[in-house]
């Protein structure tokens, strides 16, 4: 006999229960006055380099933000976005290829969110497994980088679905790798008609200020930023 329904079974609770918790979290970022925003890509798209120039700028504007940033091992991306000086939180995963609302919910436990305007969460480099999981954020970005290729919206819509905005990064390195700008615009809007898409290079600082700029003007707690 097929064990298929059992399994589909478990992990249908598995979802439920995160959505459950999910819900409850978005509630106290709410109260705290905290606004959560999350990255998801594919690994190396760039979602450490784009989030350690947002702290960095953020924080220079006088806004208090943090984060908390997952991966299956090491320390790495909390090391490099703690140069930014917000407060920063690993959360190694071990073999899990996604975040999920408990593990943000532990490592939130002893921290004061309510000093905080606003919370980034990186997650796991993966372009499957995170879309299933909402972390009770306002607001997800899905980042592609240029390196990838422009095809990956329609191999991955899941991803695009769930996520509010797409980042195309490192546009720096666009031509090099000829990559069709409109054929990826084309692509995100096949999947998910009408998302905002900003092109960036964290490392020129390319379309850093257009997309800062459509950040403040979701929240009003970035509103410092931008005056
Ligand atoms: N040329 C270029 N390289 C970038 C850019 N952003 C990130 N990278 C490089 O891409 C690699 C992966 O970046 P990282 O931020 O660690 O990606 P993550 O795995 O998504 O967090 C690193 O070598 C970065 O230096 C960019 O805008 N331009
Ligand atoms: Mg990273």
């Amino acid at each position: 006999m097929s064990t298929q329904p059992r399994l589909v079974e478990v992990r249908q609770n598995v979802l439920k229960q995160n959505d459950l918790l999910a819900r409850s979290l978005r509630a106290r970022f709410q109260e705290a006055g905290v606004f959560v925003v999350s990255l998801v890509s594919s690994p190396g798209a760039g979602k450490t380099t784009i989030l350690e120039k947002m702290l960095t700028r953020l924080q220079y504007e006088g806004v208090r933000v943090a984060a908390l940033v997952g991966d299956l091992a090491t320390e790495n991306d909390a090391a490099r976005l703690s140069r930014s000086e917000a407060p920063v939180r690993q959360i190694t995963t071990g073999t899990v290829c996604h975040l999920d609302a408990e593990m943000v919910q532990r490592s939130l436990v002893d921290w004061e969110i309510e000093q905080l305007d606003c919370l980034f969460i990186e997650n796991v480099g993966n372009l499957v497994c995170p879309s299933s999981y909402d972390l009770g954020e306002d607001l997800r970005l899905v980042l592609l980088s240029v390196t990838e290729g422009e095809d990956k919206p329609l191999k991955y819509p899941t991803i695009f679905n769930t996520a509010d905005v797409a980042v195309l990064t490192k546009m720096d390195l666009a031509a090099a790798v000829e990559f069709d700008l409109d054929q990826a615009r084309a692509n995100v809007q096949r999947v998910r008609p009408g998302m905002p898409l900003f092109e960036v290079s964290a490392k020129t600082g390319a379309g850093m200020d257009e997309f800062m700029t459509f950040l403040a003007a979701r929240s009003t707690k970035l509103l410092i930023a931008h005056g």
